[in-house]
């Protein structure tokens, strides 16, 4: 398993510095954020940032993400010259050594919390997800403003988006993305990159917009609609955990067993009634099976990327929210820790 750790660039807070000195750290997780979704990154971008990482002993392996066109997910006629464009990405990032790229397929909105700073029992805070907070929220009354989602978005132009999607329900989604991928997947294989597809996040429908990548069942005929090594997952606990009926130490064996997991995102959450809270990722505090997870990654062998995922805030530290350094590297220290043992048993 290599531990990497997401860096948002050079505007990023957190230093390759900082990062580097993590233990047993491997790889940045980064991307080109100054190019608008559907274009092309300039390869003099993509090649200085990894200058930039191995400047500092770090590689740059992993790319997360290349964000999918909303043409693409929705099937329009557009979407041809947005996928020609996605494919030369991945060669660009092949060029440059990346050998992992994360993305995802969710409509319009990426991963959705109805807090950002909901103060723990410690006096850390971390972002949460309440069922009825969301059922108060209306996307297009324009006052709404959530992380992960582009602020960008006018709200003419969300509305608008909501009405293209009216006629986007599961099936149709499957077909956009089956299209998709019959394009990307072969040219990912000749780039030597695995293609890592995040779960949604949560794995529920949001706002009536269709999500997919959400459980087992979804996920076997995901894998299907392409055949190839190169179509994998990334394996994000904190995404697919948040829906107690995935059975999480059983999915990661059997994907891990296919070798279609090429991307771990570990972190814990607590499931509430009304929804789930992020947690540290120390088994003890949240509802994950943590060690049950990462002993079965070590007893299928897996030797792909893990990164932490967000952390909460410690220790006074300010920044963007799950995405701070101190509780994200403790993270990497316990997954590390952990990795270590079942390892080391393993081997008894
Ligand atoms: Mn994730």
């Amino acid at each position: 398993m290599k531990m990497t750790f997401r860096w948002y660039g050079e505007n990023d807070s957190i230093s390759l510095e900082k990062i580097r000195q993590i233990p047993n750290m491997y790889s940045v997780v980064t991307a080109v954020y100054d190019v608008p979704v559907g274009e092309v990154w300039p390869q003099e971008n993509i090649d200085r940032l990894k200058t930039l990482c191995e400047e500092k002993g770090l590689k740059m392996e992993v790319i997360e993400s290349v964000p999918v066109h909303e043409d693409i997910k929705l099937g329009l006629p557009t979407r041809d010259k947005y996928i020609a464009a996605y494919q030369e990405n991945i060669r660009r990032l092949g060029k440059a050594g990346v050998k992992c790229i994360c993305y995802n397929f969710m409509p319009v909105f990426d991963w959705t919390r109805t807090q950002l700073d909901k103060v723990g029992f410690d006096g850390s805070n971390s972002l949460v997800y309440y069922a009825d907070q969301i059922a108060k929220m209306n996307p297009l009354d324009g006052s709404l403003s959530l992380p992960g989602w582009d602020s960008s978005y006018k709200k003419e132009d969300l509305k608008k988006l909501f009405e293209q999607y009216a006629n986007v329900n599961e099936e149709k989604l499957f077909e956009n993305l089956e299209y998709f991928l019959k394009a990307i997947i072969p040219v990912a294989e000749e780039a030597g990159i695995n293609m890592a597809i995040h779960p949604d996040d949560p794995p529920w429908p949001i706002f009536g917009l269709p999500r997919i990548i959400t459980n087992e069942k979804n996920i076997d005929r995901f894998l299907r609609l392409v055949d190839s090594p190169n179509n994998g997952l990334t394996f994000c606990v904190g995404s697919l955990g948040a829906d107690k009926n995935n059975d999480m130490v059983a999915m990661v064996r059997k994907y891990a067993k296919m070798g279609r997991i090429h991307f771990m995102h570990i972190r814990n959450i607590k499931l509430t009634e009304n929804g789930f809270e992020e947690t540290a990722h120390d088994q003890k505090y949240g509802s994950m099976d943590i060690i049950g997870i990462i002993q079965a990654l070590a007893e299928e062998g897996f030797d792909g990327y893990c990164r932490p995922d967000h952390g909460r805030m410690i220790w006074g530290e300010t920044g963007k929210p799950g995405y701070g350094l101190f509780d994200r590297a403790l993270g990497a220290c316990y997954i590390n820790g952990v990795w270590e043992t079942c390892v080391a048993n393993l081997k008894k």
